[in-house]
């Protein structure tokens, strides 16, 4: 019998709330294990040696460790097809898998943890310094994703349900929020990240409500 999936992953992170997205709106029960990236975990063992590029995510499933949360995502759809999470339209899967990389490789790169620390330590940026460069990014990057989402005939980004580029947009409007990000020149994308917003399965995806969110009881 198969193990029960192994998330690993930490309430705040990014590139983990992804899968987590995507895990519920597949309906994949799992186990969560907590990886403090403040404390640094993800740079020591025994996290060090299950992704030697200390990041989280890391899903372990059908007796395999897999890393980079839009692989992950690959993986889930090519072994649990259904729900679907890409249109089966060849043409509109490769636009909702270039709309999710504009996120995940453009976007979120240049404003995740280690980047940021390295501005602060080695170019003495303090935090009001970081979160404009972050700020700068984000909102650059979301111009070009309300330009897709304006011109979509769909309720969600590429379909009537939301699916690979919500896996990746929501946390992309999270981590925007917290940085401060005026989403007001965003309103396509408001409308997207609303019904999101209602979808049970990026309640169950949110990271307020995981294990290791500080209100958790
Ligand atoms: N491209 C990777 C990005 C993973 C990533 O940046 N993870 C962050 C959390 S969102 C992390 O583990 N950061 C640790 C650090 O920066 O030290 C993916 O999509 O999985």
């Amino acid at each position: 019998m198969m193990s029960t999936p192994k998330l690993y992953s930490y309430w705040r992170s990014t590139a983990s709330y992804r899968v987590r997205i995507a895990l519920a709106l597949k309906g994949i029960a799992y186990d969560y294990v907590p990886v403090n990236l403040l404390h640094g975990e993800q740079l020591e063992a025994p996290f060090k040696g299950i992704n030697p590029q200390a990041q989280i995510p890391v899903l372990q499933i059908d007796d395999a460790s897999l890393h980079q949360s839009l692989a992950i995502l690959d993986y889930l759809e090519v072994t649990r097809p259904a729900p679907a999470l890409l249109p089966a339209d060849p043409v509109q899967a490769s636009q909702a898998r270039a709309f999710a990389l504009s996120i995940a490789a453009d976007i979120h790169p240049i404003q995740n943890l280690r980047v940021l620390k390295y501005l602060k330590r080695e170019f003495d940026q303090e935090q009001p310094g970081i979160d404009a460069w972050a700020r700068h990014w984000i909102a650059l990057g979301f111009a070009a994703c309300e330009d897709i989402a304006i011109q979509r005939k769909t309720a969600f980004l590429f379909s009537d349900a939301p699916g690979y580029a919500e896996c990746v947009l929501i946390p992309q409007s999270y981590n925007a929020g917290r940085f401060g990000v005026d989403m007001t020149p965003f309103p396509a994308l408001g409308d997207v990240i609303a019904a999101c917003a209602d979808h049970s399965a990026f309640q169950i995806a949110h990271p307020d409500v995981q294990p290791d969110a500080p209100e958790a009881g």
